[in-house]
């Protein structure tokens, strides 16, 4: 798929896109099915259970409760587009969870989309700094078909963990395989270690 969309990165570019990766300058969509049916924000809600003392239910004005920021972060496909920069707005993944009361026996999460997608992926990476639950796409609330109203950004792993339309967050006690991951893809999904396929 070369050609006027995709290019081989130049310096001072290709020390940002991994092994494998082709940019592009578009923001392709790539959604397993359907996009489900559009939900407000105000219709929109996150569940929270699992390794939690009880489920948890938070709202959208919840949510706004939170810091809220801009962000950029790159964004890396498995079918090996990358787009560098897209700027987003959201709340972190880490405030949100200073919410949560974690058991400490937790080590994997499952993320629930609006639709029946499932993403997997280790604690540890889904507690990184720069991981959002994202609203905003270049300054616009974000569109149904890039995950709106709410989806998750996880920058460092590759964008199938990455949650469009997010309404729950399951912790584990074990690794549990999501919609992807069953059908061969990676348990991490690290980019620059080409973990792809399992
Ligand atoms: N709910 C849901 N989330 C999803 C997907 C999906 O099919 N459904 N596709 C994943 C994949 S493979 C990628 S590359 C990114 C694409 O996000 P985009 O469509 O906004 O580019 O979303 C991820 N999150
Ligand atoms: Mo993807």
């Amino acid at each position: 798929m070369l050609g006027k969309f995709f290019q081989k990165p130049s310096p001072p570019e290709s020390d940002r896109v991994p092994p494998g990766q082709y940019l592009t300058n578009g923001f392709p969509i790539m959604t397993y099915g359907q996009a489900p049916p559009h939900l407000s924000r105000k219709e929109w809600k996150l569940k929270v259970w699992g390794l939690v003392p009880q489920p948890l239910m938070f709202t959208w004005d919840d949510v706004m409760t939170l810091p809220q920021q801009e962000f950029t972060a790159d964004f890396h496909c498995v079918t090996r587009w990358s787009k560098l920069d897209v700027t987003w707005k959201g709340f972190r993944v880490v405030d949100l969870m200073k919410l949560v009361d974690l058991d400490p026996s937790a080590v994997h999460v499952m993320e629930h989309c609006l639709g029946g997608y499932t993403t997997n992926l280790p604690l540890a990476d889904f507690l990184r700094p720069e991981n959002f639950f994202a609203y905003e796409l270049n300054g616009e609330p974000l569109p149904l078909e890039h995950g709106g109203p709410v989806r998750t950004v996880v920058p460092h792993l590759y964008a199938w963990k990455s949650a469009k339309w997010i309404n729950g967050i399951e912790f584990l006690p074990k690794e549990q395989s999501g919609f992807w991951e069953r059908n061969g893809y990676h348990g991490r999904g690290e980019p620059w270690t080409e973990e792809r396929y399992s």
